[in-house]
């Protein structure tokens, strides 16, 4: 499989060590998550760039290899796009749900502007992205970031060179000055201080491409793998929050539901599963999570809560062991 080969620049980094912050569920109560409270996972650490110094190399199967500074980049035409971003959790290990979600206003050009301004081949099906973090994460190790994406996602119209989120510029934890944003893929797709982009007819070779974040798929043995690309259907229970106290009676259980795919239909059971209510699922209009409501009674005792969310192409929330495993919270009424 190949690999680019092409150097980096190198910006200082700190801190040079994995990095996570994430609110609890029931701290995410507002609709569009304050930029303070957007969840951060970097696995090698944040590296500092000043954009001064900073270019976006395109390069690989175009016609016109690219070097824009960040002006050349602002001065295409600025899309804003409302949505969610959900960590997929650990790259090795598919059957954790860490719960790491947003949601938020991001803003930039057009992908598929400079695509077009590059001119890329058509012989290209991937397109790779490459950041400047290197170290250590768990037990890997690497030289930069990278990841991949189909050249038919990458196309349309709705995937962002974001450098903007909630209109204000990046953070430096969230990808100062540029990051990748392609709605409705997993988190870690979505590649913060991006430096370079090239047009490939494979996949690209790196730890956290075709090494990790590849899941096991279809039937049990014969060893087929996906990447961890599209996000899986999903609700997240606001309130009540887990191992609350609440008074006896009517209550609201509430939450945020998303995916690759719009939700269609959540189901609330407060009595672990046994029996289920439908909830009331707010459309979407972009890419921003939907809100689900429930109206329940809760005797007094104590009792398990849980919500399964099924999106439009009919696939449901599987309860345990899985990226989106549902969300379950313990709560005791009196
Ligand atoms: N360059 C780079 N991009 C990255 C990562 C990283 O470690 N390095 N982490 C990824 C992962 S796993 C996630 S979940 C998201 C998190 O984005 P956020 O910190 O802005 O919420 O960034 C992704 N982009
Ligand atoms: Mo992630």
């Amino acid at each position: 499989m190949p690999t680019s080969d092409s150097p980096l620049p190198a910006f200082p980094m700190s801190p040079h060590e994995t990095t996570r912050f994430k609110l609890r569920p029931d701290q995410l109560v507002s609709r569009v998550t304050p930029t303070e409270s957007i969840y951060v996972l970097a696995h090698f650490g944040v590296p500092r760039i000043e954009a001064a110094d900073w270019r976006l190399e395109v390069a690989g199967l175009v016609a016109r290899p690219l070097t824009l500074t960040l002006d050349a980049i602002k001065a295409f035409p600025k899309v804003e796009i409302e949505s969610f971003i959900k960590c997929a959790g650990f790259p090795h290990d598919d059957t954790i749900n860490t719960r790491a979600v947003s949601n938020a206003v991001w803003g930039g050009a057009r992908l598929a502007d400079v695509l077009e301004a590059a001119g890329v081949a058509p012989e290209a099906r991937y397109l790779w992205a490459f950041a400047p973090d290197h170290g250590t994460y768990a037990r890997w190790s690497a030289p930069r970031y990278a990841k991949d994406l189909p050249m038919d996602r990458a196309w349309a119209g709705d995937v962002l060179l974001a450098y903007e989120v909630n209109g204000e510029p990046l953070p430096a934890t969230h990808g100062f000055p540029l990051r990748l944003f392609v709605p409705g893929f997993y988190g870690t797709n979505n590649v913060k201080w991006l430096c370079r982009l090239e047009a490939a007819a494979e996949r690209v070779a790196h730890v956290f491409t075709t090494e990790l974040y590849n899941d096991p798929v279809g039937p049990a043995g014969e060893g087929h793998t996906a990447p961890v690309w599209r996000a899986a259907p999903e609700a997240l229970i606001v309130e009540p929050a887990d191992r609350g106290e609440i008074a006896a009676g009517d209550i609201d259980v509430w939450g945020w539901c998303w995916g690759a795919d719009e939700i269609v239909a959540v189901d609330v059971s407060i009595d672990g599963g046994q029996s289920w209510r439908p909830a009331r699922v707010t459309p979407r209009r972009q890419w921003e999570w939907q809100a689900f409501t429930a109206e329940c009674t809760l005797p007094a005792g104590a009792h398990k809560i849980l919500a399964r969310a099924r999106d439009a192409a009919g696939r449901v929330q599987p309860p345990r062991a899985a990226r989106n495993a549902m969300h379950e919270i313990d709560v005791t009424a009196d």
